[in-house]
């Protein structure tokens, strides 16, 4: 009999979940965020099944397991996990692990109220806000993010023909906004954009197969985005992201808003140093920033910065036991 036991904390980040692993994954060694990310997928798959999945979690269950930096400039590695595999970027993510991490004293960043993370997608760079021995705020400034292709139109069943852009902002989103065929967010129910979003997601797909030019393990159409104007008249814009198969984001998607504000600046809609407020589906919402000009490959991209509060909600030692015929999770899809 095997019984594995992981040490979690788990929160959630203006609604969306985030599963903090401490303690219980298996030791990768000193190689990059990257490569472990290839080693875990291939070689410890089932502990994300199992702590992501049902019954230990459910559809829209993501986390972070954390990892000794293998870079210098870093305090600590991040390696996201969720119902859909293993992201190389996740801004949700990031606030709720660093607000769990810090609160729980679970690492000490060289400085108090910095943070250097080291990613699959990259470094990234945090600056918490502090009262009380809480966490208030986290900032994080996100990779370069660049508008891949505009004005493609594509035909989703049961919608029809959809004019889209595709951005990267830690991943790659499909971006729709309200059009003849689609006319807004207020139009669609959540079931509806469960089962929209796989067909416009195969479609995008299917069109584009984007690349990030300096890591082309980084591919694929992943993430969906809905966009609409926002309901308070503070914010800038408002969105609902699908990912996985069954996933809406009740964030406002960290790596979404970096791939907004790249798609708004290349359209000349957004400005360097301007101020994005994104509304998510449930009301909550990041204060976003684009803080200057960068290239990747050959895309002009921006420097997006995000910020968003996290809560703790409880401490939680996850047993998978190896006579549980369920062990290593379900999905019903
Ligand atoms: O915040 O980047 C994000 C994210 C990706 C998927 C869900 N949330």
């Amino acid at each position: 009999m095997t019984r594995h036991v992981f040490q979690c904390i788990d929160a959630h980040t203006c609604g969306n979940p985030v599963r903090v692993v401490f303690e219980g994954a298996p030791d990768l060694g000193s190689i990059p965020m990257a490569e472990k990310r290839v080693v875990f997928a291939r070689e410890h798959d089932w502990i994300r099944r199992a702590l992501m999945f049902e019954p230990r979690g459910h559809d829209i269950m993501s986390g972070v397991v954390l990892y000794p930096a293998a870079r210098d400039d870093c305090d600590i590695g991040f390696l996201f996990i969720e119902v859909s595999g293993y992201l190389p970027m996740c801004g949700h993510g990031t606030i709720g692990t660093v607000t769990a991490m810090l609160e729980e004293g679970l690492v000490r960043p060289r400085n108090a109220d910095k943070v250097a993370i080291e990613t699959p997608a990259g470094r990234i760079d945090v600056e918490v806000a502090t009262s009380g021995g809480f966490v208030d705020r986290v900032r994080l400034d996100n990779v370069a993010s660049f508008l891949a292709a505009s004005d493609v139109v594509v035909d989703v069943p049961g919608l029809g023909a959809l004019t889209i852009d595709v951005a990267y902002g830690g991943n790659f989103y499909a971006i729709v906004e309200p059009q003849p065929n689609w006319p807004g967010l207020d139009t669609m129910s959540a079931a509806q954009i469960l089962a929209f979003s796989p067909l416009l997601r195969q479609a995008a797909q299917e069109r584009l197969s984007p690349i990030h030019p300096d890591d082309p393990r980084i591919a694929g159409v992943s993430h969906v985005m809905w966009c609409d104007a926002p309901r308070p008249p503070a914010a800038n814009a408002r969105n609902a992201v699908f990912y996985g198969e069954k996933a809406i984001d009740r964030s406002p998607c960290g790596t979404g808003s970096s791939a907004r504000m790249a798609q708004l600046v290349a359209k000349g809609r957004l400005a360097i140093g301007d101020r994005f407020t994104h509304e998510s589906i449930i009301g909550t919402s990041f204060d976003c920033r684009v803080l200057g000009s960068a290239q990747v490959g050959p895309y002009v991209a921006i420097r997006p910065s995000v910020a968003g509060w996290a809560q703790v909600t409880g401490r939680n030692q996850i047993i998978v036991d190896d006579r549980d015929p369920l062990a290593h999770g379900f999905q019903l899809v």
